[in-house]
């Protein structure tokens, strides 16, 4: 249950032929939030960020505030119940 809104940056690490984070695109489609999308791919410099903050390259990777958060359907979850 929805208890208190994030008031956190969201930020939103991973490239468009990754099936894992097209899943997360997929739902912030449907159900948009106020989330920074930064493709690994297209800007290499987001993919040293995601491993300063987080010690490796996966996505997709939530970032909230400054707390990396993987796998997909955990993040969909975080993202219905707090965003
Ligand atoms: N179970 C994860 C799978 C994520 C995954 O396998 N991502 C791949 C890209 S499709 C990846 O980042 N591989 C490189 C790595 O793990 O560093 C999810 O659902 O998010």
């Amino acid at each position: 249950m929805k208890t208190e809104k994030n008031t956190h940056e969201l930020q939103l690490y991973y490239f468009d032929e990754c099936p894992f984070c097209q899943r997360v695109l997929n739902y912030l489609k449907e159900n948009p939030k106020k989330v920074t999308l930064k493709n690994i791919n297209t800007t290499p410099a987001y993919k040293d960020e995601l491993i300063q903050i987080g010690g490796k390259s996966q996505v997709p990777c939530l970032v909230i505030g400054t707390t990396p958060m993987y796998e997909s359907l955990d993040i969909i979850k975080w993202l219905e119940e707090n965003a």
